[in-house]
Order: C-alpha cells, then structure tokens, then sequence
C-alpha cells in the first residue's frame, strides 16, 4: 500500500513537471512567450495561446530524387504567436470603420486610410490563406539570401513601416542580407530624422536617398545597384508579406536562376484594411492592345492539377518579384529612360522572355498590397505614363507597336524622350 502511494506521488511529480516545462504545451511556455517577444504592442487572447496542432510539427528534411536536400521552412513558432493575436485589424480583418473615420482628409495625402492603418497593429496577423498543399512544402535547405528593395515616394509612416516590419517577421532570418529602403526624394518630415531613428533598431535596414526625384524605376535600381544579397526582391512600399512566403520564391530560383518569381498578390482594402485574395485567384497578368495591364484566367490547357505548384506568366503585374541579382543586371535593369511610373512592367517581363529566361507566379507565396483608391503624388511636368508606353512598345515589340497606334492614335507622335538614344547604344 505505502509503495503504490509512493509510485502515485512520483507519477503525480512528473506529471506536474510535464505540464510546466514541456515546450510549447508547459506552462514555461506562456512565461516564454511573454518576455521574449517584446514587440511594442503584441496582444494575447484571453483564451491563452492555441496549442499547436500535429500537422503543424516540424517536418525533417528529405533528399529528393535530384539529390536536393530539402526542409521544412515555416516558422511555426512565429505562426503561433500570430494565430494568439488580437483586435484592431488583426487575423486580416477589417478595421470597424465609422463614418467619421472616412473623412476625405485620410485618404488625401496615401490614397488610402492613413488613420486605419496608424491603429492597426505593425506587427498585425494575417490570415494564412494558402492553398492546402502549401503547408506541406518543403523547399531546398540551401537557398540563396536576398535583398528586399522597397522604393518610397512620400510614403505613409505605419504603411511603410508594416511592409518592413512584416517582412523581419515573417522571413528565416538567415536568408534576409538587408532591407534597402530607398527614398525617392520624398518631403514629408517623417521620413526624414524620424525614419533613420526608428531603423536604428533595425540593423538589417538601410536607407538611401535619390538626389532628385527620379521616379519608381530609377529608385529602384538606385536599390538594386546597392544590393549585395544573391537575390533582389523588390516590393511596394504598402506591403505586407504572408506566412512562409519567401523560401517557395528563393526555391525556384536555386532551381533555375533566370526564373523570376512573383507571389500572389492580395489586396490589403484602402478602406478598413480586410486582407483578402484578388478577385479570381487563378488568374494571370496579361496586356491589351491599349498596353492596360489586366489578369486574365489561366488557360484550361495550362491549369495544373495541384493549383498549389508554380505558373508561367506572360507579364508581371510590376511591383511584387525575386530574380537573381545577376540575371538582373544580365538582363540590363530597367530602362532607366522610363519615367516615375509605368510600363516597366512589360518591359522587363519582355526581356526575360526574350533572354532565355521564365518568370512565374508561385501560389504558396503570398502578399498583401494597398491598391489606393487615387495617386496621392504629384508627377513633373511633361511626364506621362504614355511616353513610357510607347518606349518600350517601339523598343521591345518591333512590328506589333502597330497594333498599339491603331489603338492609341495619339502615341504615334508622342516624343518619347531618349528613345533615340536608346535605340543607339
Ligand atoms: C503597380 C505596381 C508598381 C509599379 C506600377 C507600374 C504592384 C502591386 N504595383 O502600381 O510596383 O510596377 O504598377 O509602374 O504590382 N514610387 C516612387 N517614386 C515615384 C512613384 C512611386 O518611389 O515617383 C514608389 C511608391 O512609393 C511605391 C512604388 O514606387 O512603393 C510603386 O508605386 P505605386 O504604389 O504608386 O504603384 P501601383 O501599386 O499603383
Ligand atoms: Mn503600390
């Protein structure tokens, strides 16, 4: 009898242990999490934090047939504390707007509400809406680390900061070289002192500044040419990056450097800021006559079976993509004679395809984008998004820039700037 009480004492001992130490169901746990994560403004659930779930342990590494090593890249940790979280546009969901909040005065200076996203959270929690058979990938151990170029016109402080804050949050940090942020002669205070005081805490953040305004394109290889990472990703300056988004990019580019890799790109609302898929996800970026940028549905002939695995994509959407720095430039960057804004677009998705490259969009990355509801900025004189049309229409389409100027008549006499040059060298 004195045995069996003193086995049930240890048995009770042990148990006790168990439920206070074990890692990620102990008590040790909650402590841990409180301390350790000690972002300005993370909240827990009152119900506590959800307990992790069987098909969220780390899966090991397999050698593929390629004799590829290959892993489970998802921060299931991080997951965790993001699925804990709660309130003002957290989980993706929309802000509770009133109508006093939509005062046209928010949206003047963004072209989306500024004062939505100055109270929602910068480390806020998006919903993971991958399709099913991403949360199963792996991607290969060895991937190639990048810079993430973000070029900046007079961007918001919260928007600008959640794109920088959401990508440090929710990347291996081994596979992030630096974060560039390059201003493109923006004049609003706050990113100016403020800005560089804040990255301070940020070591991986760098900031550089155009002389001039130059306009997205050269802004952006102002970034590129600083860029030391064996990757350059670039994105908008209104962003937020989704759950495990960058290893399926890195991935397809180990698999083949000229590849260039878009994610899907969600619309964050430039009303309440709901996190949502675009219209149609399995849809892809295409060009009409008129050169208006548009997606249209992926042809049956080309739809795969697993609408999880990498698409073709004619053209980029623009704002969103990781090529191999090297690529790039083998590529010739960009025109640096396009002006602010436009056609840019078109123009390196014509080479890539033309060089011998691919580009692709990868459904298991995902990240969210502000789609304004106006431009908010002023573009110089004399600069108009048509000039750039018909540049990289005359450069890159030889006989096809016809059918633009039965469209668009008006292109036929337009100067754009430079192009003589360009055609020269
Ligand atoms: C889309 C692309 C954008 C770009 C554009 C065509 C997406 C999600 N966005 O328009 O990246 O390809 O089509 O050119 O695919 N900026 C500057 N200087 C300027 C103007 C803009 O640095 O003079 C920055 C701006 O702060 C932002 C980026 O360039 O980070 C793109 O500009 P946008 O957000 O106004 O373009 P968007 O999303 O309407
Ligand atoms: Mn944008």
């Amino acid at each position: 009898m004195r045995r069996k009480e003193k086995r049930l004492l240890q048995f009770a001992g042990l148990l006790i242990a168990a439920l206070l130490f074990l890692p990620n169901v102990g008590l040790w746990s909650l402590y841990r999490d409180r301390v350790f994560d000690n972002s300005p403004d993370t909240m827990d659930r009152p119900g506590g934090i959800p307990p992790i779930q069987l098909n969220q342990m780390r899966k090991v590494a397999q050698v593929g047939l390629d004799g590829v090593r290959r892993t489970d890249w998802h921060d299931y940790e991080a997951m965790r504390r993001d699925a804990a979280r709660f309130g003002n546009g957290e989980q993706g969901k929309p802000f509770p707007l009133t109508e006093t909040d939509q005062v046209d005065q928010a949206y003047r200076e963004n072209g989306f509400n500024i004062y939505v996203s100055d109270r929602i959270s910068l480390n806020r929690s998006l919903p993971d809406i991958r399709h099913e058979n991403c949360k199963q990938k792996l991607y290969a151990e060895k991937l190639p680390n990048t810079s993430i170029i973000i070029p900046f016109h007079n961007e918001g402080w919260s928007s600008l900061l959640r794109t920088v804050h959401s990508v440090l949050n929710r990347s291996p940090p081994q596979l992030i070289a630096e974060v560039i942020l390059v201003d493109d002669f923006s004049d609003k205070e706050h990113l100016k002192v403020p800005l560089e005081e804040y990255m301070k805490r940020m070591p991986k953040v760098h900031i550089l500044r155009t002389k001039k305004r130059e306009g997205l394109i050269r802004t952006r290889l102002l970034g590129a040419a600083a860029a030391k990472g064996e990757v350059i990703t670039f994105l908008d300056s209104h962003c937020e990056a989704n759950v495990n988004w960058l290893p399926p990019l890195l991935d397809r580019i180990a698999q083949n450097r000229k590849t260039i890799v878009c994610p899907m790109i969600d619309v964050i609302d430039h009303d309440n800021f709901g996190y949502d898929t675009q219209a149609g996800d399995a849809m892809r970026g295409a060009f009409d006559w008129e050169m208006y940028y548009k997606r249209i549905p992926i042809p049956p002939e080309l739809q795969r079976d697993d609408p999880s695995q990498p698409f073709e994509s004619p053209v980029m959407a623009g704002g969103l993509f990781a090529v191999d720095r090297k690529w790039f430039w083998e590529l010739g960057g960009y025109d640096t004679g396009l002006e602010i804004w436009g056609g840019e677009q078109y123009e390196i998705s014509f080479k890539v395809w033309m060089c011998g490259g691919r580009m692709e969009d990868i459904p298991c990355s995902r990240v969210g984008h502000i789609y304004r509801k106006y431009v908010p900025y002023k573009v110089p004189g004399g600069i108009s998004l048509a000039k750039n049309l018909k540049r990289v229409a005359e450069v890159w389409m030889d006989e096809y820039a016809e059918y633009v100027y039965q469209r668009r008549p008006e292109y036929r006499h337009l100067s754009a700037r430079n192009m003589a040059e360009r055609r020269r060298s």
